[in-house]
């Protein structure tokens, strides 16, 4: 058996069946920047605790896969490594210590009995995979993990058409909720038709449900857009997103949400901080109605 450690709320909420959100650690330590990092990981575990459901915020601490990290451990990382598929399974072998990225979250999520995942954005195609080969693990473990992963879309800084015909070809579920365009993560809306919309937590927990019952493997991704009164809208981001481009390899997303973040003044981690806390509501919304066995 791997090294699990449940925090001592996950444990209890586990034994008792109640529901769960997973919250992944790449988020703290290379998607903000310090301290609001800590804060907001602080307030979206606050958020899904309000919503009704106990948050597992996920990392390898030490060599230990940690579901559920105590505030002290939250505090600690930073400045650690970035783990994705590739490198969880060295990083616990190694006696290491990293964050998980979406892809590793699901992979710890799963095998800890937790459904729903809550994140920002999803990694993907990046611009110019052509000839890169840029694309993120994220896409390949929605399509063979089966956890429910509420994001924002996309990041604009991304190829999203590429990523979207990617998910397609991996028979990973696009869901929408309550719009048509697929939201670009800062902004509400872009110029792509969502492949699939839905309304309401119910719907898409029973299509969670149907996908496993039907033995189709992996997950589902449900673009859950920005709230208004926090968005960027698109017409103002796409310069900026242009004039950010230029570092390629693993250092690329960290990279650019910095440069984004300067452009825009700061605007763009206080979306982030609106939107990362709306998908951790909505998730713990869906785990309540999957907690429900017998729906
Ligand atoms: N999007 C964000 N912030 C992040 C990431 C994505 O707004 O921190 C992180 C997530 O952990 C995601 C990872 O899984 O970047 C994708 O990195 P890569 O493209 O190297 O797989
Ligand atoms: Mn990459």
């Amino acid at each position: 058996m791997i090294p699990l450690s449940r925090s001592v709320e996950v444990a209890k909420a586990h034994a008792e069946g109640r529901p769960i959100v997973a919250l992944e650690s790449t988020i703290i330590t290379h998607g903000m920047p310090y301290p609001q990092n800590l804060e907001v990981a602080r307030l979206v575990e606050a958020d899904v605790r309000g919503a009704g459901a106990t948050p597992a915020t996920i990392a390898v601490v030490a060599g230990v896969l940690h579901i559920g990290l105590e505030d002290g451990q939250l505090a600690q990382a930073s400045n650690v490594a970035k783990l994705s598929r590739a490198d969880i399974a060295a990083c616990i072998a190694t006696k290491g210590t990293g964050a998980t990225t979406v892809a590793a979250t699901m992979i710890a999520a799963h095998l800890a009995g937790i459904e729903v995942f809550a994140t920002g954005g999803i990694g993907g195609v990046h611009r110019g995979a052509e000839e890169s080969f840029d694309i993120s693990a994220d896409l390949m473990e929605l399509a063979q993990t089966p956890v429910t992963v509420v994001a924002a879309g996309a990041k604009a800084i991304l190829d999203v058409p590429k990523t979207l015909e990617v998910l397609e070809t991996q028979g990973v579920p696009v869901i929408t909720v309550g719009q048509d365009s697929f939201p670009a993560f800062w902004s509400r809306t872009s110029s792509l038709k969502s492949p699939l919309r839905m309304d309401s937590a119910a719907q898409i927990a029973s299509a969670h449900k149907t996908r496993i019952m039907m033995g189709l493997r992996g997950g589902q991704l449900i673009a859950n857009p920005i709230g208004a009164a926090d968005e960027i809208p698109v017409g103002q981001l796409a310069p900026i997103i242009q004039a950010a481009q230029g570092v390629k390899g693993k250092d690329v997303t960290p990279f650019l949400l910095q440069r984004i973040y300067e452009l825009t003044e700061g605007r763009s981690l206080t979306a982030n901080i609106a939107l990362v806390r709306n998908n951790a509501r909505f998730a713990a919304e869906i785990s309540t109605i999957l907690a429900i066995k017998d729906t």
